[in-house]
């Protein structure tokens, strides 16, 4: 048995990947520069594999932005408003950032994970050509620099296209014909120069895929292998079971790799019933790749004797890329030691891999000592965690809805805050400068004393009431300079969390998140936005908005344990968020926005699992919400497309006002509000804040009619369309400006009809 690995993090254990990146773009190194640190940062990522005693190491799974990119580019697919058959690595990074001129190609999550890769456009008079063959490239490299074998790995073509846009559904045959020879001549390259396995990843047969999909999957298998018979290809898949199981163990290549993590069961259940081909190699997914916790060994060796029993030929590896976890536990000094001695990032991961592998090759006793020292370190942080937690009752007894109605909410709430027609307001966050940054980083480390930071936190909020009085805005925001990432802060101020220094994850492109880490009950311990918000509201006569982050996104952008359930979780973030939500109304705040972005992120791959998540996400999200008075207005916001199918979910909220991102789909999100007949206050984005652009005030008239079309007057609210904490302050002013400009045209306008 051979152990492997599907991928490795990029940023390296300080980032340092994300810094050469960010310093090529400021133009402080040239592209030699950013080619020899990216060069030295895979060497160094394909050593620590091999130490770590490894034998297939992936390579191909690194990237200079994102994968998905990486397959597009390769395929000289490339929009044609950046300038097309240059490729070169500016333009590369223009499609993922966009230039003065064209808009970057849009970013979307990928799958159920908070890693966002870059949408493929496929322009109907695009001829696909091989431009880099970089799996090759990589593969060489190896061989050159370390004298290593190493395992490529591609983006499956009908994973590709099925996340590409572009084309018509109907057009993705004829879109195969011309990209699977492309595909071919970079498998038969890499056969050519010795390669063994090549790993071409199609995740998305984890989804549940059309019938046509599935023959698609067939033809393009099929073909691959009759042109190149000599390709010893694993098909891997993950994040959920394969829905088509005895079909995908039936195609013509040599492996398949499942997971048997996150598919509750049915991958192995499957195996059981229908049995494996004995000619090919099961690639067993065996280690969690998403979470951070130390493997329970014990359990896991007898999962493999199990499978052994049906299948002998195996590969273990991570249920999936380690792309998604921090690289190494190492590096922390500060955690508790017993949380410490419980965690396993990548490295880690790798590291207790090994171990199985041995303990599999060699027998169980070959690796006793190891086996014990895990499992110890697993039980002392489990056991600890047990007796300290007396899981909540089941809840049935909490307040999950609001006082009155909706229509008697809206009438006391208007009679209230006695807003204009089509209200302004922002949707949180303002411009985090340079200055802000700073200034958190002195007061963390010392440097500032909390009053002087304090102080310095009340100066920004004043200013930025008295420029958002100034631009007219109907309802303020205190604009989060106190904050750093939306969970981040509330995890360090409820209890229950823990923080890591490092331990770092890519979102996107250079961009990293620090997700905390879920290690007991959580609860409210103090006021943790009262403060400053309050702070603000005594600036001003105008209402301003509480800004919370929401149970269903605090728990999706975490690491959470695994003793008790995540609804379980779930439900105690959610009472904690309620504390926090009374003591804001206590103060006479009476407007509270409790943001949900990760709401549709975390929606199960598979449809028949989708139900039960929506439901306990209303659940939590009225468990925080509901006790407040009929007065007190209820704002939500998401981000991110792809509403339709969670439309009854968003009105079960029971929210008095959403906002949602919209620029960017603006037409399918109006039609989706119109089909569901949506009656409750809404803000679709009217402008987009993900560029430096400022829009003229026609251009938001434009879309605030467009949206009026559909919508009542009287529930539509003007707003950017998120947050707004990347931007500048001048671009940020002028764009509010001509905002606020719009919606008192329209509101002129509208005036007499309504
Ligand atoms: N928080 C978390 N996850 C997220 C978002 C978030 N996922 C989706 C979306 N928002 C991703 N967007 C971003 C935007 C900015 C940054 C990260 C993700 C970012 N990160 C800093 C960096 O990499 O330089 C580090 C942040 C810091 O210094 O604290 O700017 O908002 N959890
Ligand atoms: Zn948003």
């Amino acid at each position: 048995v051979l152990s492997s690995s599907i991928g490795y993090p990029r940023i390296g254990e300080k980032r340092e990947w994300k810094k050469a990146l960010e310093r090529f773009w400021k133009g402080s190194i040239s592209e030699d520069d950013l080619l020899r640190d990216m060069k030295k940062i895979r060497l160094t990522h394909l050593r620590k594999q091999k130490n770590l005693g490894i034998d297939l190491i992936p390579v191909g799974d690194f990237s200079f932005y994102d994968h998905v990119l990486d397959t597009a580019f390769m395929f000289g697919l490339i929009p044609s408003r950046f300038k097309e058959r240059d490729y070169s690595i500016n333009t590369y990074f223009e499609i993922a950032r966009g230039n003065d001129e064209a808009v970057a190609s849009e970013m979307t999550k990928w799958f159920n994970t908070n890693y966002h890769y870059i949408v493929p456009e496929i322009q109907s008079d695009h001829t696909p050509e091989l431009t880099h063959n970089y799996p090759l490239q990589y593969y060489k490299e190896a061989k050159e620099e370390l004298g290593l074998t190493t395992k490529p790995v591609l983006l499956g073509p009908i994973t590709f296209i099925k996340l590409a846009k572009g084309f018509e559904e109907t057009d993705s045959d004829s879109l195969l014909e011309k990209l699977v020879p492309l595909y071919i001549q970079v498998l038969e390259e890499l056969v050519s120069a010795g390669a063994d396995w090549i790993q071409v990843d199609e995740p998305i047969l984890s989804t549940s895929i059309s019938e046509k999909d599935l023959q698609r999957v067939k033809d393009v298998y099929h073909l691959f292998h009759s042109q190149l018979p000599g390709a010893k290809i694993l098909l891997q898949t993950y994040f959920e079971a394969v829905d088509h199981y005895e079909e995908i163990i039936s195609l013509p290549v040599a492996g398949i790799g499942l997971d048997i993590v996150h598919d509750e069961g049915a991958n192995v259940a499957a195996l059981k019933k229908y049995g494996f081909p004995t000619d090919k190699t099961l690639a067993v997914g065996l280690i969690n790749g998403r979470n951070i916790w130390r493997t329970d060994l014990e359990n896991k060796l007898s999962q493999i004797e199990e499978i052994l029993s049906e299948t002998q030929r195996l590969i273990v590896q991570p249920s999936c890329s380690l792309l998604h976890v921090p690289v190494t536990v190492e590096t922390e000094q500060d955690l508790d030691p017993i949380l410490k001695n419980g965690l396993a990032f990548a490295d880690q991961k790798l590291a207790e891999l090994t171990i199985l592998t041995r303990g599999i090759n060699h027998g169980r006793d070959s690796i006793q000592e190891e086996l014990t020292i895990q499992m110890e370190k697993r039980n002392q942080l489990w056991t600890l965690k047990q007796n300290a937690s007396k899981p909540r009752s089941d809840g049935t007894d909490l307040l999950t809805k609001r006082n009155s109605d909706f229509e008697r909410r809206q009438n006391l709430q208007q009679a209230f805050f006695d807003l204009p027609l089509l209200p302004t307001t922002t949707i949180g966050s303002l411009p985090q400068t340079k200055g802000i940054r700073q200034a958190r980083l002195r007061w963390r480390q010392g440097e500032w004393s909390n009053a002087y930071y304090d102080t310095f936190i009340k100066n920004n909020i004043s200013e930025w009431i008295n420029r958002q009085e100034e631009l007219g805005l109907d309802v303020l925001v205190h604009g989060e300079f106190e904050r750093n990432d939306m969970v981040e802060f509330f995890g360090e101020k409820l209890e229950g969390f823990a923080f890591t220094r490092f331990g770092w994850v890519q979102s996107y492109g250079s961009r990293c998140v620090k997700p905390p880490i879920i290690t007991s009950d959580v609860s409210w311990k103090e006021s943790m936005t009262v403060k400053e918000i309050c702070y603000a509201q005594s600036l001003t006569n105008k209402p301003v908005k509480g800004m919370l982050t929401g149970p269903i996104t605090i728990l999706n952008w975490s690491f959470v344990r695994e003793d008790i359930t995540r609804f379980d979780v779930t439900k105690q973030i959610a009472l904690a968020l309620e504390k926090e939500i009374k003591a804001l109304e206590e103060q006479e705040i009476r407007m509270i926005q409790v943001d949900e972005p990760a709401l549709r992120e975390g929606l199960p791959l598979k449809p028949e699992k989708q139900n039960l998540y929506l439901e306990q996400a209303v659940y939590a999200f009225k468990l925080a919400t509901s006790s407040v008075k009929d007065e007190t207005q209820i704002h939500t916001h998401m981000c991110y497309s792809e509403f339709g199918e969670i439309m009854e979910t968003i009105d079960q909220l029971d929210a008095d006002v959403i906002s949602i991102e919209a620029t960017r789909s603006h037409g399918e999100i109006i039609a989706d509000f119109e089909i569901h007949s949506y009656k409750k206050g809404i803000g679709l984005g009217v402008y987009d804040i993900h560029s430096p652009r400022v829009p003229q005030v026609e251009e938001m008239e434009t879309n605030i009619q467009r949206a009026l079309q559909v919508l009542d007057p009287r529930q539509f609210w003007v707003n950017p369309d998120c947050g707004l904490k990347t931007r500048g302050i001048e671009e940020t002013e002028a764009a509010l400006t001509n905002m606020v400009d719009a919606s008192k045209k329209i509101r002129e306008q509208i005036k007499e009809v309504v």
